[in-house]
């Protein structure tokens, strides 16, 4: 499957969003992802719909909408969601989570189920058809800057061979925390195919946006 990047916007540098927004462009990401937090489902706040509003404004890439809230079912209504983004659920979040990919479905956008580091991938049997992307999460949601886990790469591999096996191939897999250039790397050897990109890799300190995106593209092709 091709690979794509999903640069994380929470680590962007607000001060100057436009010339980011625009070395994006030029990088032909596929996504914007946008971390939403609610205090509750992990312990930090980060950004919200109108920060998503004043992006849609200046950029017509696709939003990846990774929420990492309670009860999402009952906030859906909050984001302007439009055809062709991701919109991500954590399976840990709600107790109908059934209900609430059907409704991702519905406003017709992809539905997406995060897992957190321990939660199995066999939590995910009854929901697959569901299902339009499955996100590992490569560190314990709620901030940028972690460290990677290791046991997650190996999870990365046994969901890609899961999927396959439950004729699921056309599943693509994201990955999110420490997508550092040699993790993702290895995280693409092990079956990923879209890359969150944070402070490891795009946003980092010691190169300009344009030169780590290009960077990682090559990594992850
Ligand atoms: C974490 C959040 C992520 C981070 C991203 C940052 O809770 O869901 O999307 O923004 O992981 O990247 P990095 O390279 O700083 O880990
Ligand atoms: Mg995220």
């Amino acid at each position: 499957m091709k690979s794509m990047i999903s640069p994380s916007m929470m680590c962007v540098d607000f001060a100057h969003l436009q010339d980011s927004i625009n070395l994006l462009t030029k990088l032909n990401v596929e996504y914007l992802h946008f971390d939403i937090m609610d205090g509750e489902f992990v312990p930090n706040y980060t950004l919200g719909p109108d920060f998503m509003k004043a992006v849609r404004d200046i950029s017509c890439i696709p939003f990846d909408i990774h929420l990492m809230i309670q009860r999402p079912e009952d906030k859906l209504s909050y984001f302007d969601v439009r055809p062709g983004d991701l919109v991500c659920v954590h399976q840990e979040s709600t107790v109908h989570l059934q209900r609430v990919l059907q409704r991702i479905r519905d406003m017709g956008a992809k539905s997406v189920v995060a897992l957190n580091p321990a939660t199995p991938i066999s939590s995910l049997e009854e929901v697959l058809d569901d299902i339009d992307v499955i996100l590992i999460m490569t560190v314990n949601p709620g901030f940028a800057g972690q460290k990677l886990i290791p046991a997650t790469i190996g999870k990365i591999k046994h969901l890609r061979e899961y999927l396959d096996t439950h004729g699921c191939q056309h599943i693509p897999i994201e990955v999110d925390g420490n997508v550092s250039f040699e993790n993702a790397g290895l995280m693409r050897s092990a079956g990923a195919d879209i890359f969150v990109a944070g402070t490891s890799s795009l946003f980092s300190k010691d190169s300009d946006l344009y030169t780590a995106g290009q960077k990682l593209r090559t990594i992850i092709a």
